[in-house]
């Protein structure tokens, strides 16, 4: 009996099929997670460059990407701390329009991610590509604010938040995977939320 059951299931009080395993909906709160000093930035001051396997290595600066096609992020976000934000909306640009320009090569399947604080995350071409991640410098129509990463982060929400670099200055092609900060202090190489890979091992 389908049917029934489905109701039974489905009823008020079981856990939002938006929330991963493991994890609980912060609610209005959007908690601030740094391991380094907050840094200032300027936007004049701010550039991205995608460099490495491509086979044209290229900057923006903050008007020049404001001048590439805009791209909208609506959505949820997780943290490996366990806490989770629905309905989330960023602005900024896909990582597929600076990918386009900069060409990865044939045998580019990395990406290492770099903050102007030093801060790196590693990540799968594959997960960066295909609409999946986002350079971004607006969140609810506002800038970003500095301690979210302002004046521009990356976001990658169907991973774990640690591969959301905040204050990204560098996407560097790579033919071989290599760890980032976390990912060598004991932090999965992928962070899938929905498989709980919070930690090497999972
Ligand atoms: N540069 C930098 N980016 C970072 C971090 C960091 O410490 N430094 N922390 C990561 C982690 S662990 C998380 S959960 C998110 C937190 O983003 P938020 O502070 O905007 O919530 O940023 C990620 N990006
Ligand atoms: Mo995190």
């Amino acid at each position: 009996m389908p049917g029934p059951t489905r109701g039974f299931l489905g009823r008020r009080g079981d856990r939002d099929p938006r929330l991963p395993p493991g994890q609980y909906d912060v609610g209005g709160d959007w908690p601030v997670l740094t391991a380094e000093p907050t840094p200032r930035i300027a936007p004049e001051t701010w550039s991205i460059t995608v460099d490495g396997a491509v086979e044209s290595p290229t900057s923006w600066t903050w008007d020049e990407a404001h001048r590439l096609p805009p791209s909208e992020y609506r959505g949820d976000i997780h943290c490996v701390t366990t806490w989770s934000k629905f309905d989330t909306r960023f602005g900024g640009v896909s990582v597929d329009t600076l990918l386009e320009a900069a060409r990865p090569t044939a045998d580019a399947h990395f990406v290492m991610a770099t903050s102007r604080t030093g801060y790196t995350t590693n990540l799968s071409l594959e997960d960066v590509t295909g609409g999946k991640a986002w350079v971004v410098w607006e969140f609810d129509g506002k800038p970003l604010p500095v301690e979210h990463g302002g004046p521009v982060r990356l976001l990658v929400p169907h991973l774990y938040f640690w591969k959301s670099a905040k204050w990204i200055s560098r996407l560097t092609l790579m033919n071989r995977d290599q760890p980032g900060f976390w990912e060598q202090n004991g932090y999965h190489d992928r962070g899938d939320p929905w498989r709980q890979q919070r930690y090497q091992g999972d």
